[in-house]
């Protein structure tokens, strides 16, 4: 408010004139110029997610921020986000929680193979007190969780026959996010998992490197996996939110109304971009199959022995990870199938 004096009539009096947001000091949004990357192409509900996120961030401070996207792990690839965050050189990021369980292992859970039946069940996990959980854990290592967006389930495709048994995993060079509950879950079934930055992928399956790999459809379709790889299998076995972080260093000079703003972008993007996925998700199968790849699914008797010799991997990390932890999960997802 701006305070004016007035003289006259031999008085002097104090009059407060009312400007415009009273309540806040005038500097509680500055300019600002920041980054934000994600790891997928700008076609992707990631990379969409990530531009409607601009613009009600752009919009809500009034044109004061100005946010540069950055697509396809131009930043870095996820365990690089990472560091970026923590060291400050990059203030936004959108990755897979997979490899921050090397940073936060209770991430693990989100890895944890056939643990949600639809996208719905993740969502009320997530948005829920087991994914506040986990949020509450980033700032003691320097990051902060803004919230979960949706890479979502997780299919295999690969380059030598169609998956469709237990047997059908054995031998097969299959590239996982860099992520221990992956590499033993593939090692159990018998394949021969390799962690990979996701940018180096696309290469290693068209050279033969490698023979598989495992992706949501959308990614599978945006990233033409299937130009490289004939074979798509409809595993599902694993649903992997993504995670908005920001860098602590940068998200601490912020104002409490600033903060605001990029939370609540974060949180209306993140609607968007959940729905978009479902739908892109839909029509990557469709697409897919137009495209020449061959689809085959995984009948309920094949999953069922694949979950029995991933059992006692899955045991094994629930223990490592706490069992608090993961027995919280398992309860909240059956409250939320009772719902
Ligand atoms: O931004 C997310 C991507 O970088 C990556 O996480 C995608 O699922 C993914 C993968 O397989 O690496």
């Amino acid at each position: 408010s701006i305070i004016l004096t007035v003289f006259g009539c031999g008085s002097q009096k104090t009059v407060e004139t009312s400007a415009k947001n009273k309540a806040e000091p005038a500097d509680s949004i500055q300019e600002r110029r920041f980054k934000l990357g994600v790891g997928l192409d700008e076609k992707h509900s990631e990379g969409q997610g990530a531009q409607k996120f601009k613009e009600i961030v752009e919009k809500n401070s009034n044109g004061k921020f100005n946010v540069s996207l950055y697509y396809n792990n131009q930043l870095g690839d996820d365990k690089q986000t990472i560091d970026n965050l923590i060291g400050g050189t990059q203030e936004l990021g959108v990755i897979s929680t997979s490899p921050l369980a090397s940073t936060v292992k209770e991430f693990g859970i989100f890895d944890f193979p056939f643990v949600f039946n639809n996208e719905q069940e993740a969502y009320t996990i997530l948005d829920g007190e087991v994914g506040k959980t986990l949020l509450d854990k980033l700032p003691s290592h320097g990051l902060i969780g803004l919230g979960y967006w949706e890479n979502g389930f997780r299919n295999l495709t690969n380059s030598k026959h169609p998956v469709s048994t237990l047997e059908d995993f054995k031998g097969l060079k299959i590239r996982t996010m860099p992520n221990k509950v992956h590499l033993d879950v593939f090692s159990a079934l018998g394949a021969n998992p390799t962690p990979m930055a996701f940018s180096e992928v696309f290469t290693a399956l068209d050279s033969k490197t490698i023979d598989g790999q495992e992706n949501p459809l959308p990614t599978i379709e945006i990233h033409k996996f299937n130009e490289v790889q004939p074979y798509l299998s409809m595993t599902n076995h694993v649903y992997t939110p993504f995670i908005f972080m920001a860098s602590k260093k940068f998200w601490d000079g912020l104002s409490d109304e600033e903060k605001k703003i990029i939370q609540e972008a974060v949180i209306e993007a993140g609607k968007y971009q959940r729905e978009l996925n479902i739908e892109q998700n839909k029509k990557s199968l469709e697409n897919l199959k137009a495209a020449g790849m061959q689809v085959n699914e995984v009948s309920d008797e094949e999953k069922e022995k694949i979950k029995a010799v991933i059992k006692p991997v899955i045991e094994q990390h629930s223990k490592e990870i706490g069992e608090d932890l993961t027995q919280k999960m398992y309860a909240e997802v059956e409250k939320a199938r009772k719902k």
